[in-house]
């Protein structure tokens, strides 16, 4: 893993670049500067498309309750995982995503590397302690050619970051508020997850995390 320093002009901070793949980055504390935009504008999606915890294909209830923005938002349910454009419990389109949530999700990818980058769908993912998101690819997207993009918020997590097999070995490592991750061009299809959130209490946040993944669906 190389890391380093950088000046990012957009904040204005330095940052910390972690190096996690050939064209994966992990962004330490990158979205600090905007928190007090992005908690609100989180709150109010939620207000609006609410969360819930959706069922797997496999009859199975997802142990993190998950909401959307933008065009498009990715559900599951015994029909199988895809994106639609509308929340399936109001049958209303998904908020729009916030313009705080589009120039953060934009400004990292261009950290990474990936300067066109244009979201159109950014899942909410909630979890309390022991909540976890086992091992799988991001497959449901049209084309594999936009990075993912991820923002934690709260509580501590594990991310696990694999390689392209289930079986390979993965690196873990330790996402904090305001940490994202960026993985995509030959990383994109890289298997990742979340161990079993830890007990604890976030200041702002309290017992709980919140990811937020960004990502051309469609
Ligand atoms: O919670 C995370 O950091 C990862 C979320 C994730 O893997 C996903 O939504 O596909």
């Amino acid at each position: 893993m190389h890391s380093n320093f950088d000046l990012f002009a957009d904040t204005e901070q330095p940052h910390r670049s972690e190096q996690i793949g050939e064209q994966s980055w992990v962004l330490r504390g990158f979205a600090l500067s905007r928190i007090e935009q992005l908690l609100p504008a989180l709150e109010s999606v939620i207000e609006r498309a609410p969360l819930r915890h959706m069922m797997t294909p496999g009859g199975f209830s997802m142990s993190v309750a998950t909401s959307s923005c933008g065009a498009l938002g990715w559900i599951t349910d015994r029909s199988g995982y895809r994106y639609s454009a509308e929340d399936p419990i109001s049958h209303q389109p998904w908020p729009q995503m916030p313009e705080v949530f589009r120039e953060l999700a934009q400004a990292a990818a261009k950290q990474g590397g990936f300067s066109d980058f244009i979201p159109d769908s950014c899942l909410i993912n909630r979890y309390v302690p022991g909540a976890k998101m086992s091992l799988h690819q991001d497959k449901d997207e049209h084309s594999y050619a936009a990075p993912i993009v991820s923002l934690s918020l709260g509580l501590p997590a594990m991310f696990l970051f694999g390689g392209f097999a289930r079986s390979d070995k993965s690196q873990r490592i330790s996402l904090l508020h305001g940490d994202m991750v960026i993985w995509g061009g030959v990383d994109r299809l890289r298997y990742h997850g979340i161990l079993p959130i830890k007990y604890g209490r976030h200041p702002q946040l309290g017992e709980q995390r919140f990811n937020l993944t960004f990502r051309t669906a469609g």
